[in-house]
């Protein structure tokens, strides 16, 4: 990944923690508790009483294995005593005696009794969070085998894996899982409007346009007249010489003649009118935001007007948008040479700097 990619994705890390304080080691872990707590808790209320005995061994799946397993009321106290006996360590406080045994207590029987003991169960998973700190979060609390912090975080994984599990419980008996519902719910995101014909070219325009303009504002002065061969021209004389081809090409688009007078050579302006590099990016600028003028005024009636043009693929009847196209074309091929110039002077392009 390059670098500026990376400062890119911390920048929206940061953004998506919105203009709060950095988290803590707390705060971190409280977040993940709150996010399986939200799931789990949604889910079970979602599963109506007279189902909270269902197993799916009710449904006599053929050839299934399913005689053991607990109910969708066994899940819920499962997760709520696990929930006790995981995070306890980390408050100090003391275990019920009566959450032994990996289904809590027999005492709870209905939704309404079993729904407030899931609830406690992660209120002392918040308590548990708010804990840590980044000093004590490797030290094994009590007798624990385990460190403070992999606690905290077992909590969140083995709730997520009995979530699992009723959500297919949830689905054997017909009903869509909260988060699924809630997702589904959502209006689908609007597709962008489609753009005219005219603004698509002109993007294509300037986007050529705009790295042309780059190259000239970058490269130094002093190689303004570098050439690589005797018989080509020089990095000012393709700046220049592309400008007026854009002009030509604007001219023959627009039905009257734009930009400078160019002389003998219309595709080839002679350096010493253009001397200076302030001179050579003041045309190809005004070159591309000529065309840019030319393509939004005239608008899709423009590109689709037709007249004769000659190029090297030969004298046609054509579209305006063909010449446009014509013009983005030719522009990149010098842009690849002038790009050429700069690594031949042991430079890097202004575009690979990144
Ligand atoms: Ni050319």
């Amino acid at each position: 990944m390059k670098p500026m990619r990376i400062v890119f994705l911390f920048a929206a890390l940061i953004n998506a923690w919105g203009q709060q304080p950095a988290p803590t080691k707390a705060s971190a872990v409280d977040r993940e508790i709150s996010a399986v707590e939200k799931q789990i808790v949604d889910l079970a209320e979602a599963m109506p009483e007279d189902k909270f005995d269902f197993s799916p061994a009710s449904l006599n799946i053929p050839g299934n294995s399913y005689q053991d397993v607990r109910t969708f009321a066994q899940q819920v106290k499962h997760v709520g005593a696990s929930n006790y006996a995981i995070w306890w360590p980390l408050t100090g406080d003391k275990f019920p005696d009566e959450f032994l045994g990996g289904n809590g207590p027999e005492s709870l029987k209905t939704k309404a009794e079993i729904l407030p003991f899931l609830k406690d169960s992660f209120a002392l998973g918040h308590k548990a969070a708010a804990t840590l700190t980044i000093q004590n979060m490797l030290e094994n609390p009590g007798h624990s085998k385990s460190t403070r912090l992999r606690l905290a975080i077992f909590g969140v994984e083995h709730a997520f894996d009995h979530y699992g599990q009723m959500v297919e419980y949830l689905r054997m008996n017909g009903i869509v899982p909260p988060a699924t519902r809630e997702r589904q719910a959502q209006p689908p995101p609007e597709p962008p409007p489609v753009r005219s014909r005219a603004e698509e070219t002109l993007e294509w325009w300037n986007h050529i346009g705009n790295k042309l303009i780059a190259l000239a504002q970058d490269f130094p002065e002093d190689k303004y007249d570098f050439k690589l061969q005797k018989d080509e021209r020089t990095f000012a004389e393709n700046l220049l010489h592309v400008a007026a081809v854009d002009y030509d090409l604007i001219s023959r688009v627009s039905g009257s003649s734009i930009g400078p007078d160019f002389g003998k050579d219309k595709h080839n302006p002679p350096r010493d009118s253009y001397k200076t590099k302030a001179e050579v990016v003041k045309l190809i600028t005004q070159a591309v935001m000529d065309g840019a003028a030319a393509i939004a005024k005239e608008g899709d009636t423009g590109l689709d007007r037709t007249q004769q043009f000659g190029w090297e693929t030969g004298r046609h009847v054509v579209h305006n948008s063909y010449i446009w196209m014509t013009g983005i074309e030719h522009s990149t091929e010098h842009f690849g040479q002038l790009v050429v110039y700069y690594r031949a002077n042991n430079l890097v392009p202004p575009e690979s700097r990144r």
